[in-house]
């Protein structure tokens, strides 16, 4: 099958990587299906994309933040045309399904319409000063060079979320999409590029993290680095950040507990945490990997969890009744079925699942059926580790006091939630719970544009993004004192 040739975007211009070599993609549901040919690019790529985003950044920088809002909005109508387009890529490049991904570009279009909408606001503050005839008072000024960089679950919705807010702050960017999902990275710079946003504002330069990762992050000229990914990376990315003085944002892994207390609804407790669980493929750092369940209603839900996760259809993306799709690659599939063997190993109980999918369209992709443990020591590695696949361990714990135990007993504290009736017990869980993100009766998936989104203890670093606290992090505050007073001071 003919496939297309994807160069870089640096200073306005598609061009190939400057030594000329290529790697190709594959659909995780047809392993054979090459999607495209993509640049492997260099320091020299990404050194350049940097010094071009660094001439662009004055231009970009003064013109006017609601002047920067219409090519926001611009993009966000682009990007509404073009809608079905992006989430078929999604789909065919990360694998999850269709439904998802049309959510995925849903919320890339809030976050660029929240980003627009902020172009007329950008707030500081005045204070009275504490000298007469002075005002006081705080203006927001770009980073400058700001590296983004993102991982391949979500190939649009991240980038959005961290492009859409750097851009209104007046920064000039360098893209590095994760080396597995440029493609749907290629479609949204072409967005901003046909929405107008002036040249060498907006790079992009795909390719190994050790090559252009690296540069990004170590060259003197980037002043700010929003990255998702994991923690391990992610923590040598903020160490580097603190060598050279840069503002770094890191969003992180996750082993995200739901409570489940007796008095739930629990049929919405069941549909949530499967959603959460199984949804994506289990693909997302809020996804939920445990659940702790009072005693008394333990047998109950178990009966019901195992009945609705063995209704799961599982199949390609891009059939629209599949509710599972494949692992988005073969090393995430290694890794996830080696998560699986271990769990055995380490003692817990295999009550669902816990195959590689053979047979059929299940030969083509990467397929692993959800699989559920039961008996699981909340220090086995299996209830410790992220394994970011549809695997789920279940706790069981006598009270809530030692469900919170269960549920901060891990080094992650991106996302929770406890269902239950109870207030008191709810209000409690809130305040104790180790997560930036606490639900109450949802899944602990997802979030919306405008709230911030981030994680606490090894799940985040620096600013929360989206909402209000994405400009805080792509931007510097500015402090002015006007002494207008006609004499000297004394
Ligand atoms: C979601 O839960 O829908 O990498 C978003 C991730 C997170 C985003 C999750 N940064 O999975």
């Amino acid at each position: 099958m003919a496939f297309k040739t994807h160069n870089n975007f640096i200073a306005g211009r598609w061009v190939p990587s400057m030594t000329g070599t290529t790697y190709t993609i594959t659909n995780p549901a047809r392993k054979n299906e090459v999607l495209g040919e993509f640049q492997s690019s260099t320091q020299e790529d990404a050194q350049r994309a940097v010094a071009m985003a660094a001439d662009a950044l004055k231009g970009w920088a003064e013109t006017p933040a609601p002047s920067r809002a219409a090519v926001l909005f611009r993009a966000l109508s682009i990007l509404e045309s073009r809608a079905d387009e992006m989430a078929r890529s999604i789909t065919t490049e990360e694998g999850k399904p269709l439904l998802d991904s049309q959510g995925e570009v849903k919320r890339a279009m809030n976050i660029i319409e929240y980003a627009a909408g902020e172009g007329r606001r950008m707030f500081g503050y005045t204070t009275p000063s504490e000298m007469p005839s002075t005002m006081a008072y705080t203006i927001r000024r770009p980073l400058g060079v700001v590296a983004i960089i993102t991982p391949w679950n979500f190939p649009l919705a991240i980038p959005a979320w961290k492009i859409a807010p750097a851009l209104i702050c007046g920064n000039t960017l360098v893209f590095k999409p994760a080396s597995s999902t440029p493609a749907t990275a290629v479609k949204f710079v072409e967005v901003f590029e046909e929405a107008g946003l002036p040249s060498g504002v907006l790079n992009l330069v795909t390719g190994p993290g050790s090559s252009v990762g690296n540069t990004l992050v170590e060259s003197s000229e980037v002043k700010g680095i929003s990255f998702t990914g994991s923690t391990e990376i992610g923590t040598g990315i903020y160490a580097e950040g603190a060598r050279s003085l840069k503002k770094v944002q890191c969003e992180m892994g996750g082993k995200n507990a739901v409570i489940l207390m007796a008095d739930a609804d629990l049929d919405k407790a069941v549909h949530g945490i499967v959603q959460g669980a199984f949804g994506s493929t289990g693909q997302r750092c809020t996804a939920t990997s445990r659940v702790i369940v009072e005693e008394g209603v333990y047998d109950e839900f178990m009966d019901q969890l195992i009945d609705r996760t063995g209704k799961l259809k599982i199949g390609d993306g891009l059939d629209p009744e599949v509710d599972v799709s494949p692992l988005a690659s073969q090393s995430q599939f290694d890794i996830v079925t080696d998560y699986i063997g271990m769990g055995t190993e380490e003692g817990a109980r295999l009550a669902y699942g816990g195959n590689a999918l053979a047979g059929g369209i299940y030969d083509q992709g990467y397929y692993v059926g959800p699989t559920i443990f039961t008996d699981v020591d909340p220090y086995m590695r299996i209830a410790q580790e992220e394994i970011f696949g549809p695997v789920l361990t279940v706790f069981k714990a006598k009270d809530l006091a030692e469900a919170i135990e269960i549920s901060n007993s891990v080094k992650f504290g991106l996302s929770s939630s406890i269902y239950t009736r109870d207030l008191t017990q709810a209000f409690q869980y809130v305040h104790t719970v180790e997560t930036g993100m606490v639900h109450i009766n949802s899944p602990t998936l997802g979030g919306e544009v405008h709230l911030p989104f981030g994680g606490l203890k090894s799940s985040g670093v620096g600013h929360r993004e989206q909402g209000v606290e994405a400009m805080e992090f792509f931007s510097e505050v500015i402090t002015v004192y006007v002494d207008y007073a006609g004499t000297p001071r004394q």
